[in-house]
């Protein structure tokens, strides 16, 4: 059973699974659609009634909800056999694998398999701008949809996806003169079938989630998943210094716009001294200066500002409107957030470094001498290029959680004096030591290069927590 349409879905007995936010716009957007849904969760320390908790404090929400709606049967623990004979379609959070055996089971019965966000999109009646990779996903995508509201009013934009924002919770809001601008995760790219974007963007691959997607050769096809329904009439912005996306760019079935922070590009947006400069067959027109015109740090945001420039452009946005939405941007909460000055020591938070190569961004980014948070839930990354990047400038190496012997041992091996490294078994901990470490002039930067997993639900809650006890400081 394939499903292009959201109206296949009346009385079809659809399985959603996971019960955090991307299950609850699931199974809020799958009521409207008429669906007999069963909302299911394999956490065991969940209960049924807590299921359907979160979905009347969902409902209770939707003011313009329609009276008759069909019960939603929700379960937890193992899935009782009878029910998952009955299952028709399934809807996947992104967090659930592919490969689990729940799902191998259903697809060998031809069982349809869509994520939230193929869900959503089933339903989408404006344009769509889709955003992946690695790093800078979640700062592109909010400058874009500023960009984006700057352009056509704020009520014509809808920012969804991995951002935080259900796509299903947003979707029955667009029109077909609104734009839906998606930041998109390997996750929720290897469940997509329809989902096609007029402008994507794949800002960098580098590894990431291996534990999950296994090899980078299937980490970079999911990926490359958000053009895999374009054709030469869409735009898909990428890295043409990213051995993956630059290598893409040859065989991407959507018109491929690249830029550089490296090198003049013949076609194309890129760096030059601290010019941003647009080339159309080699002619070159300076577009914004780096220090003057921007607010953000790091070569990193130079990147994504030119990924958002030529999205914008692909969009018909005036240059004179992005420019002017760039020079007002500021940082986005969790990525090389500037949080306080406590004892002449500046402390940032850049929990959204989940991984070594996001977190390098975060250390590059710094001029000061530097006590450096890392460490967290183990994703099989290996962390020799992230402790490379220190040169010199990492005075202190506090680690925390479950990776932190790895990162010891790591450090050590090259060259990091074993006595500069802290083990620390809490963020309170952590803090405490930082003061104790950092003197007046260095910066406490918290950039773990490992996702909060297993010590927080996310990123926020553990950059928020971070920052709590920041400014809890004398
Ligand atoms: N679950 C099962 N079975 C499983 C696995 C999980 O039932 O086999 C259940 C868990 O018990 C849990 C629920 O699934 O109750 C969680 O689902 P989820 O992990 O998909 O969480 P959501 O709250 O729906 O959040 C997801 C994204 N989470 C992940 O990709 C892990 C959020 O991205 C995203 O913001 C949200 O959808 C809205 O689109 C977070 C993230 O860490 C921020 N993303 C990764 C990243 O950015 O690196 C990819």
């Amino acid at each position: 059973m394939k499903f292009t349409e959201f109206q296949e879905f009346q009385n079809v007995k659809t399985l959603v699974i996971g019960s955090g936010i991307s299950g609850v716009g699931a199974v809020s957007l799958l009521c409207r659609f008429g669906a007999d849904i069963i909302f299911y969760d394999s956490n065991e320390k969940l209960t049924a009634d807590e299921l359907q908790e979160k979905l009347d404090r969902e409902f209770e929400k939707e003011t313009d909800r329609p009276a008759k709606v069909q019960p939603v049967y929700c379960i937890t623990g193992e899935l009782p056999e009878e029910v998952e004979e009955q299952v028709e379609a399934v809807v996947l959070s992104p967090g659930v694998p592919v490969d689990i055996p729940l799902v191998n089971r259903l697809r060998d019965r031809q069982v349809a398999i869509l994520g939230e966000i193929e869900l959503a999109f089933l339903a989408e009646k404006g344009r769509v701008i889709g955003i992946t990779g690695t790093n800078g996903k979640t700062t592109t995508t909010t400058l874009m949809g500023e960009i984006m509201k700057a352009h056509l009013g704020q009520e014509k934009v809808f920012v969804v996806g991995n951002i935080g924002n259900p796509y299903t919770l947003e979707v029955l809001k667009t029109k077909e003169d609104t734009v839906t601008v998606a930041e998109i995760s390997s996750f929720q790219l290897e469940t997509v079938h329809q989902f096609q974007p007029v402008v994507s963007a794949i800002l960098n691959i580098t590894p990431d989630h291996l534990n999950r997607h296994h090899t980078m050769e299937a980490y970079a096809a999911a990926k490359e998943a958000i053009t895999c329904n374009q054709d030469a009439n869409d735009i898909c912005v990428l890295n043409a210094e990213n051995d993956y996306t630059a290598e893409f760019a040859d065989r991407c079935p959507a018109r491929a716009v690249l830029f550089s922070s490296k090198r003049a590009l013949e076609n194309g947006y890129y760096l030059k001294g601290d010019q941003v400069v647009k080339a159309v067959n080699g002619v070159e027109n300076e577009l914004l200066n780096i220090h003057r015109d921007m607010n953000l740090v790091g070569i990193c945001n130079v990147e994504n500002v030119m990924a958002a420039i030529a999205m914008a452009e692909g969009m018909q946005v005036p240059m004179e409107t992005i420019l002017a939405v760039i020079r007002d941007f500021h940082a986005v909460e969790h990525r090389i957030e500037y949080v306080a000055t406590k004892g002449g020591v500046d402390y940032y938070n850049d929990s959204k470094g989940t991984n070594p190569d996001a977190a390098i961004q975060g250390i590059k980014a710094m001029s000061k001498p530097t006590v450096l948070i890392g460490g967290g839930y183990d994703k099989g990354n290996e962390y020799d290029e992230w402790i490379e990047s220190f040169e010199g400038k990492v005075k202190a190496l506090v680690l925390i959680g479950q990776t932190r012997e790895k990162i010891a041992e790591c450090a050590k091996a090259h060259g990091f004096a074993e006595d500069r490294i802290y083990f620390a078994d809490t963020y309170e901990e952590c803090l405490k030591l930082c003061t104790e470490l950092a003197d007046a002039g260095d910066a406490v930067l918290l950039s773990p290069a490992c996702a909060s997993w297993g010590m927080f639900p996310n990123y926020e809650v553990r950059g928020q927590q971070f920052k709590e006890y920041v400014r809890a400081l004398a």
